[in-house]
Parts: structure tokens; C-alpha cells; sequence
């Protein structure tokens, strides 16, 4: 019965949460490793779903469940030594 309830509940939430795809200008990054810390970063980040980072192009792909709150992402990539901006912007 419970699994009932969420299975249907989780229906509801994915037909009304319209996916967006937001790309993000990232500048600071030299590696792989400071492209796992920004995806990292990215994935706490609130409404967050999916993300894809590229060093060389110095861009984040990210999939969201709903607007995410950039210049607070901004803040946090800040203290690793990354900058975010979104593109087109
Ligand atoms: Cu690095």
C-alpha cells in the first residue's frame, strides 16, 4: 500500500516538474579534478538533477528540477576558486 502511494506520488511530482537545462560559464578550471569539484558543488545544489561539466570549453550543463539560485552557487564555487555565470547572460 505504501509503495502504492509513492510510486503514484512520484508520478504527480515528474509530470508537474518541468525539466530545464541551464548552461553555466565556468572560469578557474585547469583539470579533471577541479571539474569533479565543480560537479560536485553542482549536484548539492538545490533543484540540481544532473550535471556536466567541461574543462576545456569552461561549461557546466546542468539539468534542474526547477530555477537554481546562481549567484548562491556562484558563492560556494567561489571559495574553491571557480566562477559561475550563466551563459547568455
Ligand atoms: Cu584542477
Amino acid at each position: 500500500m505504501k509503495k502504492t502511494i509513492f510510486v503514484a506520488l512520484f508520478c504527480a511530482l515528474s509530470l508537474f516538474a518541468a525539466e530545464k537545462e541551464v548552461t553555466l560559464k565556468v572560469s578557474g578550471m585547469t583539470c579533471q579534478m577541479c571539474a569533479k569539484t565543480v560537479k560536485e558543488t553542482l549536484m548539492k545544489t538545490d533543484g540540481v538533477k544532473e550535471a556536466k561539466v567541461y574543462v576545456t570549453d569552461g561549461k557546466a550543463v546542468v539539468k534542474t528540477e526547477k530555477d537554481i539560485d546562481v549567484p548562491a552557487l556562484n558563492q560556494k564555487l567561489k571559495s574553491h576558486g571557480f566562477t559561475a555565470s550563466e551563459a547568455g547572460k
